[in-house]
């Protein structure tokens, strides 16, 4: 079985980990949008645009499943696809009701980018779990450049975490949730700004549990080794400094 993994960049890498971890022996396709990274600010038209072009390069592959391992992407665009395409599409959803059941009582901060933030799955989601109005969000839009630039820990990095989180106290706060792919990336710089006991929590294990549910995955050895072809935005990546950011990435949300 094929699997088709997408994301405006490097941040759906974090995704396709989790997979390779719980679906052993099965074949990945990562579709980075590179040529159109970033999409925080982009029009519902261009998303939609991008998301549907991915799709269509999957269904040549023959890709069984495809996760939109992007919580922008999947915000704007994920109904549209599903009411296009028959094929079970996942998608990405800022872990918030993970993190108010694992805090109940208890502020959570959420951050995303600005068209998460603006955008009704996210309202709606808070809506719903979040009976307490104990959830506070803040857009963060400069994270995804920096990390395709792979800034993670520089000052630069930190100052503007603690700028963004500035008018927060973040002692009131027991969890961060991680509502952007690329947001995996920085927990390190993230950890020198918030308190020691807030804890991380993001989407990736409940959308690939979800992938496994809706691609009727059967199980295999986990020793079995996955195979993952790589493309920018339908060209495929064999070799080079693509490549390398890739590796790189991949290790660090290892
Ligand atoms: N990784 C995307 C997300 O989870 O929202 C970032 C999208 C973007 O390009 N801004």
């Amino acid at each position: 079985m094929k699997i088709g993994v997408f994301d405006s960049g490097i941040g759906g890498l974090s995704v396709l980990n989790e997979a390779m971890k719980k679906m052993p022996g099965e074949e990945f396709i990562y579709y980075g949008d590179w040529e159109n990274v970033p999409y925080g600010s982009k029009s519902k038209e261009e998303v939609n645009q991008y998301v549907d072009e991915a799709v269509q390069f999957f269904l040549q592959k023959g890709v069984s499943a495809i996760v939109i391992a992007c919580n922008t992407a999947t915000s704007i665009s994920i109904q549209y696809l599903r009411e296009k395409y028959r094929i079970p599409i996942v998608g990405m959803e800022p872990a918030v009701k993970p993190a108010v059941n694992q805090h109940p009582q208890e502020k959570v901060l959420t951050i995303a980018t600005p068209n998460t933030v603006k955008g009704g799955k996210l309202k709606s989601l808070i809506e719903v779990v979040d009976k307490n109005h104990l959830v506070d969000v803040i857009p963060m839009p400069k994270l995804v450049e920096f990390a395709e630039n792979e800034n993670y820990d520089s000052f630069e990095v930190k100052e503007y975490i603690k700028d963004k989180f500035k008018e927060r106290d973040l002692g009131e706060y027991k969890a961060l949730v991680l509502g952007c792919t690329h947001f995996n990336y920085f927990k390190e710089s993230f950890r020198d700004v918030i308190p020691e006991d807030m804890c991380f929590v993001d989407g990736n294990e409940g959308t690939v549990n979800q992938l496994i549910r809706e691609s009727g995955y059967q199980g295999k050895p986990q020793n079995m080794e996955s195979k993952v072809i790589y493309f920018n935005s339908g060209v495929e990546i064999t070799k080079g400094a693509e490549l390398d950011k890739i590796k790189r990435s991949l290790k660090r949300v290892e």
